[in-house]
This record gives structure tokens, sequence and C-alpha cells, in this order.
């Protein structure tokens, strides 16, 4: 048997190097790299690997927690077809690559990372970083990893690595199991050397299937919906993973179904198409959540049906409705008690297509959605073109990015106000024009993200829709755009605080209670004091960005160009009115509310939630 002596470092980065994937004929490489921030616990292992095969490039970013959300918005933008390996020391490095590992599982999104871990000799234990158990030496911070992985594993010994490798590719290029794949590497582990079956460095290639749905369900669907009045189609992110737009579209318009979309889904259709009701649930649109609460038929599409679609269950109040999933994942096809189409989702809306031809809805309820779909244009254009006075309204600032940005730029985000305000009122013209991180929204992916987008599409304009919460809590990334020569543009909207929770806060009855940025007050020993003062745009153009200051639309219009013809990455902020929210439409949302309280304002919104709760379904 040929055989290779290479450290297990060297032969996870030799491996990685050969992957490849191919759907619909198209092959291309897994991995576009790796990630990360070395220390003591990989510097000489998988740091010495990267070095010696430069061909896998390595970027250095500024938090481990940044470099897995960079490598989940490449994942996502890429449409799950590749990523990025993301390498840590052991400890705090390790731990940091917690929080993006459950971004990347919940939001079902490839990821592969290599946290250093302590000595798998333990002679010299404990080493520095280490936690302790006195119960066992079995167990390090890199078990923390566990609950947020869709495969974890330890490599103890170099030779293990010829089973664990087959495995993490296994899991994260399969369309209903990927996520965050962890491969625990203790210190000493990743510097042995071993003779490694050459075999396991060929090229291999990782067929992404589209499986059909079977034929008695597909059956059994098709009887379903000829037997329906009035069918509701819920988009989510599986119909763009499986580039299934186009064929939605046709369907859409062949069968007359409306269709509403989650925030993973959104472009799923073009905004103007007549079938779409565009946003639905929490965050949804009138049109959406209209048709949704008389639906006698939901098929749910690559949706997970998380509480912001189903608006905590309430959002299907017809007492007979019934669901179609159509989902490559069985665990996502079952809910609802659905009848399930465990299948692609391109391959499933052919299949369904072919079944229904020369089958439609009512005319009557096909001239419902379009109305619909030109009622809440217009309801879009009052909140974009209203002029608000200073500071400006966020459906404003929105407005004016969306009348900006070309048809196939990518407006991102993904924590606080601005994901809402998005999820109504932007106009998407590209399935790929909208990404939002709304599975785990985590506040710090934003400027992370917006890199790993533009990356996956260096083609388009990235424009980064980001709160002062948000940008505060890690903008740091802004340095790795720079250092890599690449472009994005934040437009940060400054409004002084967690809006977002303080209008929550409000409506619980608490006022506005912890969550704006104010400084503490001597007189009253609360933090009501005056705004803290912070310098956006200082601060932007410390990190080694262009830094833009737009008070008013106009000057915000005249930063979008100056933004455009920029080559590094652009930064503007603009100051915006928290008190000017764009309204919720005919939705709900539980957050449950103090049972007993001495504040009078808690007590009554406790009533009120108490009657709004009772509207949540079982679907058995
Ligand atoms: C990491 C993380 N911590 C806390 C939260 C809870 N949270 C959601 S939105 C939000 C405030 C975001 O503030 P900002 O970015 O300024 O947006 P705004 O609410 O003002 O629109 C908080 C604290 C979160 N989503 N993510
Ligand atoms: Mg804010």
């Amino acid at each position: 048997m040929k055989t290779k002596r290479l450290t297990t470092a060297q032969a996870i980065i030799q491996f990685l190097l050969h992957q490849h994937v191919e759907r619909d004929n198209k092959r291309q490489p897994f991995f576009a790299g790796c990630l990360g921030i070395f220390g003591h616990g990989c510097i000489a292992g998988i740091g010495q690997a990267l070095a010696q095969y430069p061909q896998f490039r390595y970027i250095n970013t500024k938090n481990e927690q940044a470099s897995v959300h960079i490598a989940a918005a490449y994942a996502k933008m890429s449409n799950r077809l590749r990523t990025f390996a993301c390498v840590s020391s052991i400890g705090p490095g390790a731990t940091n690559m917690v929080t993006g590992a459950a971004l990347a599982t919940i939001n079902r999104l490839p990821v592969l990372l290599l946290p250093g871990d302590i000595f798998a000799r333990r002679n010299v234990g404990p080493v520095l970083q280490q936690l302790e158990h006195p119960h066992s030496q079995d167990v390090s911070v890199n078990d923390c990893f566990r609950p947020v992985s869709k495969y974890w594993d330890r490599i103890n010994r170099p030779d293990q690595l010829m089973n664990a490798l087959p495995d993490v590719m296994r899991v994260l290029t399969s369309q209903a199991e990927t996520g965050a794949v962890t491969l625990a590497l203790p210190q000493d582990v990743q510097t042995e050397a071993f003779d490694y079956p050459a075999e396991l460095f060929e090229e291999r290639i990782w067929y992404i299937p589209r499986p059909e749905p079977e034929k008695t369900l597909l059956a059994c669907a098709a009887q379903m919906l000829r037997a329906s009045r009035k069918p509701l189609i819920v988009a989510g992110g599986g119909v763009l993973y499986s580039e299934a737009h186009d064929a939605l579209t046709r369907f859409a318009a062949a069968t007359g179904i409306p269709v509403g979309e989650t925030q993973a889904g959104k472009g799923s259709l073009p905004y103007i198409h007549p079938q779409n009701l565009g946003a639905i649930g929490v965050t949804g649109t009138f049109a959406a959540n209209r048709v949704a609460r008389e639906a006698d038929l939901v098929i749910g599409i690559g949706t997970r049906y998380s509480d912001f679609t189903t608006a905590s269950k309430t959002a299907f109040q017809n007492s007979k409705v019934k669901f179609i999933n159509l989902n490559v994942a069985e665990f996502d096809a079952f809910k609802h008690s659905a009848l399930p189409l465990v299948a692609d989702a391109r391959a499933g809306l052919e299949a369904l297509a072919k079944v229904m031809r020369g089958w439609t809805v009512s005319s009557a309820y096909r001239r419902r959605a379009a109305d619909l779909n030109r009622q809440w244009d217009r309801e879009v254009a009052r909140l974009y073109d209203t002029p608000t006075g200073l500071p400006v309204s966020q459906a404003e600032v929105i407005g004016v990015v969306n009348d900006f940005a070309r048809p196939s730029d990518v407006v991102m985000c993904a924590a606080g106000s601005l994901p809402g305000d998005l999820h109504k009122l932007w106009r998407t013209r590209d399935p790929k024009g909208y990404h939002l991180e709304y599975g785990y929204s985590c506040m710090g992916y934003e400027v992370a993200g917006g890199l790993g987008i533009k990356m996956a599409a260096p083609e388009r304009e990235v424009y980064v829709m980001v709160g002062d919460g948000s940008w505060l809590m890690m903008s740091s990334e802004l340095v790795t755009a720079v250092q890599e020569g690449i472009k994005i543009t934040v437009v940060l909207l400054d409004n002084h605080g967690f809006q977002s929770i303080g209008g929550l806060s409000q409506s619980i009855g608490n006022g506005h209670f912890g969550v704006l940025y104010k400084q503490r007050n001597p007189k009253t020993g609360q933090l009501d004091g005056a705004n803290v003062p912070v310098d956006f745009v200082a601060n932007a153009r410390s990190l080694g960005a262009c830094a833009i200051a737009a008070r008013d639309i106009t000057q915000l219009k005249s930063a979008l160009a100056e933004a455009r013809r920029q080559t590094r990455s652009t930064v503007i902020v603009i100051e915006t009115d928290a008190e000017k929210r764009a309204p919720g439409y005919e939705s709900w949302w539980d957050v449950p509310v103090a049972e007993v309280s001495e504040i009078q304002p808690v007590r009554r919104a406790s009533r009120d939630y108490e009657k709004a709760k009772c509207r949540e379904r079982y679907f058995l």
C-alpha cells in the first residue's frame, strides 16, 4: 500500500484540499480555505500545515466567533455547496466558536470547526487554559460543542482520521443533516506523524442528490390540493438552497396558489409576482397574514416553521387546515402532522407541477392574491416615501437603500428591529438578494457575515444593514475586510440602544428598563441620563474603513453613491428615530408576561397576553 507520512494536521488539510461537490453536473471544491486565529493549541499543528500548503487559503480573522459567521454566510450564499474550515487554539479561542456553531446548526449551514484541545497524552496537565474535572479526564471545554454540532469527534490518535474525515464530509454535504461539524484536535496529536494511505488524499466528489417525492404520497398530496379551496404556500430557505425559485415561480403562476415567504425564504418569488404575498408571520405583511388565517391547506416548502413564521402557532386559524410539507429533511417534513413529501424542493415542485397540470385555484382566489400584492406594495411605498423629519425613520432608510441597490446586490442583517422591517419592506428582485440570519438572530453576525457573502459573490455589492447594538458587539471583522481587500458597504443605523427590545419591553409593561444606551444618572442612580456619546464614524474610520456621516435622506443618497465608487469597505452612519416604527400587520408573537407584578402596566400586559395566547393551536 502506498503511504504518505504526514502529521495529523497536515493530513487534515491535504484531505480537505481534495474534496469536491457536484450538483446538476456542476463541480466545485467544497472548501474555500481556512479562517481563524492561532494560539499555542494549534500553531504547531494546523498552523504549521496551513503554512506548508498555501494553496489552502488561510485568512486571519479578529474573533473566532466571527470566523464561523463568515463561513456560515459564505455557505448560505453558496446554497450550502461550499464553506470554510475554522481553526482555533484551545480554551477561549475554541469556546468563542460555540455561538457560531449554534448559528450554523440552527440555520442548517455547513461549517467545519477545528478547535485545538488539551493534550491526549495528559502527563503535562493541567495545561494552560485547561478546565479540570475531578470526575473525569476525558472532558474538555470542547465538549460544549456537542449539542450545537451535527457531528462531533475528538481525534486522540492520528489514525482515527481515516474514520472521522469521511463522516465529516457525509454530514457537511448532506442537505438534510448539515450544520456545524466539530473535530476537536488535541494539540499534541495535531503534530504527531503517521503513515496515511495515499488513497485518503485522492480527489473525492460528493454528489448532492435531488431526491424525488414518493409516488403514493405525491398522489395523496395532489388529492388534498384538488380538494382545497384556499391553499397557501409557505416558502422557506430550502427553496433557495435547492435553487427551486424558478420552479416555484412557474408553479405559483400555473396554479394560482399564493405564496408567503419566511425570512430564509424571502426572494423565492420576485416581489412583483402577483402570487407573492410577501413576508409571512410575526414580521409579515397583512397580505400573507390574512390569507394564512383562512387557508385550508398549507404547503410548507423548505421551512422549519419557526415561531416567527407560525406567529407562535396562531397564524393558521381555519379549523380544518391541513399541511403538506415538502422538505429534504424528514424532521421538518413531519411537522404539523403534515403529509410528508421528503424530497428536494426543486424535484418535488416539478413532480407536483406535473400531477397538478391543468388545475388552478378559483379565479376569485387568484384575483385576491394579486389585489393583496398590489395593496401591500402601496403600503411599502407609503412607508418608504413619507418624509418624517429628523431623525429619519428606519423605513425611509430601507427605502433609499432598496431604490439605490442594483437588483443583484445583496442586503443582509441578523438582529434588532431591522430584520422585521426588512422582511416586510424590502422589495426583493433576485433570489439571492436578501440574506437574513434569523434562525439564531445573532447580534454580531452582520459585519462578519457581510464579508462571507462578498467572498461567495464578489460580483455583487453587499449592503450590511446593522443597528448600533450589533455594531458595538462585533465590528472587528472590518479590519479583516481591509486586510483582504474585500469591499462591503455597511449602513449603520444609530438609534441609541436596543430599540427592538425597547419596543418589546414597553409591550410587556417594563418601560425602557435597561435597553437604551443612556449614561448612569447620579440623580436617579439609574441608566436614564444623557445618551452615551459614541462617535461611530470615528470608530469605523479607526478600523481602516472609509466612513461617512449622513444626517438626512439627501446625504444618505450621496453617501451611497460615494460608497459605490469606493474600492475600500465603507461605513455610512445615520441616526434614526426609534419611535417612528413600522407597524406590525395582523400577527402575534408569544413572549410570556409576568403573571403577577406590583407594576400596573405589567398586570395589564399580562391580561392581554393570556387572551392572545388562547389562539395558539396544536396541529394533530
Ligand atoms: C448575541 C445576542 N445577544 C442578545 C440578543 C437579544 N437582542 C435581540 S435584538 C437586540 C438589540 C439590538 O440592538 P441594535 O443592533 O441597536 O438594533 P435595534 O434593536 O436598535 O434596532 C438584542 C439585545 C441577540 N439577538 N443576540
Ligand atoms: Mg439600536
